[in-house]
């Protein structure tokens, strides 16, 4: 077994090791370290079948099942299949997930704290995942910004990314906005929080995730959304995670930005995707 650093800013990755070697508690705590300690873990090239994705989900803590019953695996709820590929002309999951800098599900209450992907069918040469962490974001936020957010909320959304569907047909877009912020009410969140394991501070807010800063004015709201996509996709911080097969990858939700590119015309590619909601297990 290898474990090595991704970038500096984020990400560890353990190689060489199977199904039967998580098992073990030494090495299964040993990618637990690397989710809290470094946001984001990858076990390279990992064989396993949806049942073991689910087992090992439930050692961190507890898989939830898709809010949407039809991109949820046929045999596996807790499993969502989030892929562009087509069966007798019908998708098989959910395509363009999380194509957009964000943090998971930041619009709700409260979101889960972990996510787990195991790639099952995946291209190399497009379809790449990029993740920067928000605790460094917040340690390259100028001294001044971080006086003027100290303290502050956020009003989290998803109206900037909720997909049209059946049910929105013959609305007008405002009618659409007022549907969705019924649908989906704004939901608020400090903007600046502490990891309850690493102890440091980060920025929990990302710009496509959120309406407003509360008492912040539009051209100052303008101004600090400019600069967190600056920091949040800054090159020199920001790792790529290039797949190979079967990867599994897991990450902290509130500490890691996130975003996945386009995948080539004419490529699938599938990824298993399984929410972790805190039971007791891995601290969250
Ligand atoms: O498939 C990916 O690369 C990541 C998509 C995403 O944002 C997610 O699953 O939370
Ligand atoms: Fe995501």
């Amino acid at each position: 077994m290898q474990i090595k650093e991704l970038s500096p800013s984020i990400g560890s990755e353990m190689t060489g090791v199977t199904y039967e070697d998580l098992q073990r508690p030494e090495v299964f705590d040993q990618l637990a370290d690397m989710v809290q300690r470094r946001e984001l873990a990858v076990v390279r090239g990992l064989d396993i079948t949806p049942e073991q994705q689910i087992a090992l989900a439930s050692r961190a803590g507890r898989p939830v099942p898709f809010v949407l019953a039809k991109y949820r695996h046929p045999d596996h709820e807790q499993i969502m299949i989030s892929s562009n590929a087509m069966r007798a002309n019908k998708p098989i999951g959910v395509a363009r997930v999380g194509n957009f800098w964000h943090q998971d599900s930041s619009f709700v209450k409260d979101p889960a704290p972990f996510t787990m992907l195991h790639g099952v069918d995946v291209p190399s040469d497009s379809g790449h995942t990029l993740f920067a962490s928000a605790c460094d974001v917040y340690d390259r936020m100028p001294q001044e910004w971080k006086d003027k957010i100290a303290g502050r909320t956020a009003l989290h959304t998803v109206t900037k990314r909720r997909r049209i569907s059946e049910e929105h047909v013959g609305l007008s877009i405002a009618e659409l906005k007022a549907l969705i912020d019924e649908q989906h009410p704004k939901v608020e969140h400090p903007l600046v929080r502490t990891d309850v394991v690493t102890g440091r501070p980060y920025v929990y807010g990302a710009p496509e995730y959120m309406d407003s800063v509360v008492g912040f004015d539009a051209n100052e709201n303008a101004e600090f959304f400019a600069l967190l996509d600056s920091l949040i996709q800054d090159p020199e911080h920001v790792y790529t995670h290039r797949w190979t097969m079967n990867d599994l990858v897991v990450w902290k939700t509130a500490t890691t930005f996130h975003a996945a590119t386009d995948v080539e015309p004419g490529v699938n590619r599938t990824v298993h995707r399984v929410s972790i909601e805190e039971d007791g297990q891995w601290a969250a």
